[in-house]
């Protein structure tokens, strides 16, 4: 049978009808129907050694095109629909977004899904099935309200594997259920995302918004990604999540090993475990009680043999993101799990003095962190600057005792996804110009270099660029109700919201703006400022960002002397699916964290990929873009991270006093509270937001943003020079391919897996 009998055998079998007779959503769950059943005859990867990337996210986002493209039927498809009358792009929407991340972290992890498959490397995914994910984010009344997000239907990738597995806690014991999804490589084999879901889990205790009984954990666990860790109710149901994925994948991972025959006692010969951020630390522990309670092992061979299968990745130097538990929590959910977690303190303690890399500390805190590199046997990085900052700065004291763990992995992205599904106008046209070896290896884009001063390539890539624009206008009209002038400069922001990132910096820069406009001083060329972004419900003053964004874009989009030459429009429920959508849109991409903060940053290497110029701080990987692509193609501010680094070692930064010594920052700091703004919103909001930025101002807004101004207004000014522009997009493409998540994946494997 052709693949159109197929489909048609599956239409018929499913709703009596013919391909053409069918409506999208039909068509969404047939194609799915037939993918399913494409990926599980593609055989699953094997080896002598796997890798479990274990995490509390998995950002996976729409599956459909993406495993179309993998299966290596999407183009094909894409005709048979055509010359049924319908539209595989129209179907696609119809598919669920599933938000099993938060942001960064999580979409990383998807990512290495791809290219691990991809690669034929034999590994797989361990996580949670939270049945809503991440909360759906709705403005109303210039604020966000949050929602929970149903994306698990009849009808899903979700395979129900039929494994159980108990896990005790110290109040309940309880049932955990395997589910699976497969992954399929990129013209490769499969392996399998694992998600664990409670058996017990009750959807109908969620009552209004994303509220629900946390004290039900029986009922809650697999409801919610993280939710609020703001109250003590809140932290126990997080460390309830956490040991119930890795209580399960430890599980998984001895009942796999046993099955191959396997002996636990050369675990590391046969599996390497990667922990993604310190969430699933307790799966060291874990490992050692189910070795020395079940398998016979000693203590001693239990640490030794775990020690040497645990890799650890630290994506953070934000104090207040690093995991630190009171002892007495871990006790109230997880007593069993306590005299391993002392007995590793106490062997800490024994051979180091030093109370920085004590795992217990004197407040009876169990740092997450310690345990994974006293026993693990890698620690990395995810950018240059990030590891480097680790080694000299953060984590010190660690790398002194054990230089031979820490190294560097340099975040990457699945091309298949962040190019060749989202800009598939792009992905031809490089096919056309430089054949399709980019597709297997990332760094053949480099061949575009020699086209530089081909016109009629770079007027294609502007071209391309421009349908872009278009394409988003269209959609962005229709969610958002607003309409964009496609020959404007779009300037885009799009990432969690927090302080660090300097959103605030941004909306201060647009304010800028517009009173210079209200001033007379008119752009020559229009300016477009998207953000989309989420806020943690409990994170008051990333509430207050969004309503200032939301603000702003109410007074400038209504100000007939103004929106002529700019627009602000923040979207709605930024997530994966409005990425795909944004990001090959984009002119200028914003990457402007306060440098050291950024531990990497990934949406910076998808705006590059698809010809966006960097406008961004010497932080994460933007240092790294700037050395490949070179001064001429990037646009660089603000103070590196040395500097800052200094300014909080000694204390010394003061914000109040930029606001006193410039007018322009001055001005648009007081335009916060200003008649206008507080005539469109609150006060309660704006005022604690003005109060913020004057008397704490701890991510450094001010430091930069006269810099920001400057040379943002140098980038909105190059623009038009056109040939300059599309030279810059070039390079800016060619260069990307380091960003390749394949590279990333095989140095992880080269150093740390070393799967064959
Ligand atoms: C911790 C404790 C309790 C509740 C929640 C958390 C928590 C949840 C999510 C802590 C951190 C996260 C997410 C972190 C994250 O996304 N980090 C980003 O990781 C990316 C991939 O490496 C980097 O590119 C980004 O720079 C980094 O911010």
């Amino acid at each position: 049978m052709n693949l159109e009998q197929q489909l048609n055998e599956i239409t018929g079998r499913m709703y009596g009808k013919n391909i053409a007779a069918c409506t999208d959503a039909q068509l969404y769950n047939c194609i799915l129907q037939l993918a399913k059943n494409r990926m599980e005859e593609t055989p699953v990867i094997a080896g002598e050694k796997k890798v479990y990337y274990i995490s509390m996210e998995f950002l996976i986002g729409k599956l459909l095109s993406n495993n179309l493209i993998n299966l290596g039927i999407y183009e094909e498809l894409n005709e048979i629909l055509a010359k049924n009358g319908k539209e595989l792009s129209r179907i696609e929407e119809e598919e669920p977004e599933p938000s099993l991340g938060n942001g960064g972290l999580g979409r990383l992890a998807a990512c290495f899904l791809d290219s691990i498959a991809t690669l034929g490397l034999s590994g797989d995914g361990i996580g949670l099935n939270y049945h809503f994910g991440l909360f759906k984010q709705v403005f109303e009344d210039h604020l966000q309200r949050a929602e929970k997000n149903q994306w698990i239907e009849s009808n899903s990738w979700l395979k129900k594997e039929g494994s159980t597995f108990e896990v005790a806690f110290g109040d309940r014991k309880v049932t955990s259920v395997l589910y699976d999804i497969d992954v399929i490589g990129y013209g490769n084999g499969r392996n399998k995302l694992h998600l664990f879901d409670i058996a017990s889990v009750d959807e109908s205790l969620v009552k209004k918004g994303i509220d629900f009984d946390k004290e039900a954990v029986e009922k809650n666990l697999t409801l919610f990604l993280y939710p609020d860790d703001s109250d003590k109710a809140g932290n126990l149901l997080r460390i309830y999540q956490e040991y119930f994925m890795v209580s399960s994948g430890a599980q998984l991972i001895i009942k796999e090993l046993k099955e191959a025959g396997r002996d636990l006692h050369k675990m590391n010969e046969y599996a390497a475990i990667q922990i993604n951020d310190t969430h699933p630390t307790m799966v060291i522990p874990e490992l050692i009680r189910i070795l020395t309670g079940q398998e016979g092992f000693t203590m001693d061979e239990a640490i030794q043999v775990v020690s040497k299968t645990c890799a650890y990745t630290n994506h953070t130097i934000l104090a207040e993101a690093l995991e630190k538990w009171p002892l007495s929590y871990i006790e109230q959910v997880v007593p069993q799990l306590v005299p391993v977690i002392e007995e590793l303190s106490r062997r800490v303690a024994e051979k180091y003095e030093d109370e920085k890399v004590q795992i217990i500390d004197k407040d009876d805190k169990v740092h997450m962190a310690h345990i994974d590199i006293h026993y693990g046997y890698s620690v990395n990085g995810v950018a240059a600057i990030h590891t480097d900052i680790l080694k000299k700065t953060e984590l010190n004291h660690f790398y002194k005792l054990y230089p031979e763990k820490f190294n560097n992995k340099t975040n990457g992205i699945t091309f298949r996804r962040w190019l060749l599904s989202c800009n598939r106008e792009l992905s031809a046209f490089l096919t056309q110009t430089i054949g399709d070896g980019f597709k297997k290896d990332a760094r053949e884009l480099e061949k575009l270099l020699t086209r530089i001063d081909d016109e009629e390539v770079l007027d294609r890539l502007a071209q391309i660029k421009k349908e872009k624009k278009e394409q988003l206008a269209a959609h962005i009209l229709e969610k958002e109700g607003v309409e964009l002038d496609t020959n404007s400069i779009f300037d885009i922001q799009v990432k969690r919201l927090h302080e660090y990132k300097r959103q605030q910096m941004n909306a201060l820069y647009i304010i800028h703006k517009y009173l210079e406009i209200k001033a007379g001083k008119k752009p020559s060329t229009p300016v477009t400022f998207l953000f989309g972004a989420k806020a943690a419900p409990a994170y008051v003053i990333a509430q207050d960002i969004i309503h200032l964004i939301l603000v702003l874009s109410e007074i400038v989009n209504k100000d007939p002397q103004v929106s002529p030459y700019m627009k602000v429009v923040m979207v709605e429920n930024y997530n994966v699916s409005y990425a795909e959508k944004l990001i090959p849109a984009c002119d200028i991409s914003e990457q402007i964290s306060l440098a050291s903060k950024e531990a990497s940053g990934t949406g910076n290497m998808k705006f590059m990929l698809n010809g966006a110029v960097t406008l961004g701080t010497s932080d994460g990987a933007n240092v790294e873009i700037h050395e490949l692509v070179g001064d001429e193609n990037i646009y660089i501010f603000g103070e590196k991270s040395e500097a800052v680094i200094d300014h909080y070692a000694k204390g010394d930064y003061v914000s109040r006093d930029y606001y006193e010594k410039s007018p322009v920052i001055k001005e648009a700091v007081d335009f916060i509270v200003s008649k206008e703004a507080l005539a469109v919103g609150h006060a309660e909001n704006l005022e604690r937001l003005y109060k913020e930025l004057l008397n704490k101002d701890w991510f450094m807004t001010l430091l930069d943003l006269e810099d920001y101004i400057r040379v943002k207004d140098q980038a909105l000014k190059d623009y038009e020079n056109r040939q300059k522009w599309k030279r810059m997009m070039l390079v800016n493409i060619a260069k990307a391919g380091f960003f390749s998540s394949d590279r990333t994946i095989s140095e992880y494997n080269r150093d740390i897996w070393k799967l064959r």
